[in-house]
């Protein structure tokens, strides 16, 4: 079939898992061809005489193959069919190994998405929905599916051709500031609970998430590794990290659990210092707890202090881990401190890497005037 200048592609559009029901796409010139010669409908209808939108129930087989597969075949326009088979990896894998011994390219679901938009942007959003945790991250990356973030540059473009440079510049401010929100749609804000050893960071995280994900002992050094478990706070997706007690101590693998934890507070969009209302000592904390640029402070187990005094200095919260007093007063807090302006429905929002450096750029270079390039720019954006 190479003799063909449109060549007839196959993708698998379900995700390789255990299902009941497995979708391969079979797209191009020859689509219909290859159906029929694989498929024999039980009316007897070929493909090829079947209207659009005409579903078909059949037997799927291979020439050379001793046995088939009954399944459904849907005619979605003349050079569009799908098969719906049996799910899982094996038989899907089965019928692109038909397809492709007659002739068909076998492509990936995500390059039939990108081959399918001419926009670059709606691409990266239909490639990225799939990755959405929760429903409210999906919603925002659905509008960029539906031209959110394209119409906002294709509006800038028309600034800067109109020499409008102000009002250029300042959406891409704002676009700018909604990029940590726009990549947190797919992957969680990572927030680190800290603190010196036995403050209750492992309560408190078992707290959070509602089941038992660290071991909890009155002993300090307990944990020692770092102990992810990802949960939603209202709605937007998270990943709390539980680290060991920073403390001095002469224990190798404490040490190690220590180094790690530090490692990981570098990493995170937030941490969780955390403190014992039995024994405040603020002032006597690690110094790697003290110059943390993003950190909440959270005196735990007021329930065992009745005349807890908390420091004036700093803003620090007040928990129980065992009765779970003033945990959903931290949960606003860590999400109004990761989220202080949650953008509006149908808001633009850039949400990839790519997209978010080529906004910078492009902010340069209007802010440099240098609007050929800008223009060039805005050309890439939307057109990888
Ligand atoms: N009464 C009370 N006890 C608590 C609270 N939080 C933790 N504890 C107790 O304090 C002890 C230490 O709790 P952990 O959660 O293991 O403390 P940690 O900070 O993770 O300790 P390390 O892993 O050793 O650093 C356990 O006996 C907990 O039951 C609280 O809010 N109130
Ligand atoms: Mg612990």
């Amino acid at each position: 079939m190479s003799e063909f200048t449109t060549p007839t592609t196959a993708a698998v559009l379900t995700p390789p898992a255990r299902g009941a029901i497995a979708t391969v796409s079979v797209q191009g010139p020859e689509a219909v061809a290859l159906a029929d010669r694989f498929f024999t409908s039980l009316g007897k209808i070929g493909v090829c005489d079947a209207n659009v939108g005409r579903i078909l129930v059949g037997h799927w087989q291979a020439e050379d193959e001793p046995i088939g597969e009954e399944l459904v075949v849907a005619k979605l326009a003349p050079e569009l069919v799908e098969i719906h088979c049996h799910g899982g990896v094996q038989a899907s894998q089965r019928i692109l190994k038909h397809l492709a011994s007659a002739g068909c390219q076998v492509q990936s679901w995500q390059s039939r998405t990108t081959s399918e938009h001419a926009d670059a942007i709606i691409a990266e959003a239909k490639l990225e929905l799939p990755q959405a945790v929760t429903s409210q991250a999906a919603l925002h990356l659905l509008d960029q599916a539906n031209g959110a973030l394209t119409r906002e540059i294709v509006t800038i473009g028309n600034l800067l051709d109109n020499a409008n440079f102000e009002v250029a510049q300042e959406k891409l401010d704002h676009l700018l500031s909604l990029a940590p929100f726009g990549r947190h749609l797919t992957q969680p804000w990572l927030i680190v609970i800290a603190g010196p050893p036995n403050v209750g960071k492992s309560s408190l995280l078992n707290k959070i998430v509602g089941y038992d994900r660290a071991i909890v002992l009155d002993m300090p050094g307990t944990t020692r590794d770092v102990l992810h478990a990802t949960t939603a706070l209202d709605g937007w997706p998270v990943q709390f990290s539980d680290t060991a007690g920073i403390r001095v101590s002469d224990d190798e693998i404490e040490q190690a659990g220590i180094a790690k934890a530090k490692v990981a507070l570098k990493t995170a969009d937030l941490a969780i210092v955390m403190h014992d209302a039995t024994d405040l000592k603020p002032d006597e904390l690690d110094q790697s707890l003290k110059e943390l640029p993003a950190a909440l402070h959270v005196v735990n187990k007021i329930d065992l202090a009745d005349d807890l005094q908390v420091p004036e200095s700093g803003e620090m919260l007040a928990t129980s881990a065992v009765t779970g007093q003033g945990v959903p007063e931290l949960i606003s807090s860590i999400v109004s401190h990761l989220i202080p302006n949650v953008p509006q429905a149908h808001e633009p929002i850039p949400f990839t890497s790519r997209q978010i450096d080529g906004l910078r750029q492009l902010h340069q270079q209007v802010q440099q005037r240098q609007i050929d390039d800008a223009l060039q720019t805005i050309q890439t954006l939307l057109k990888a």
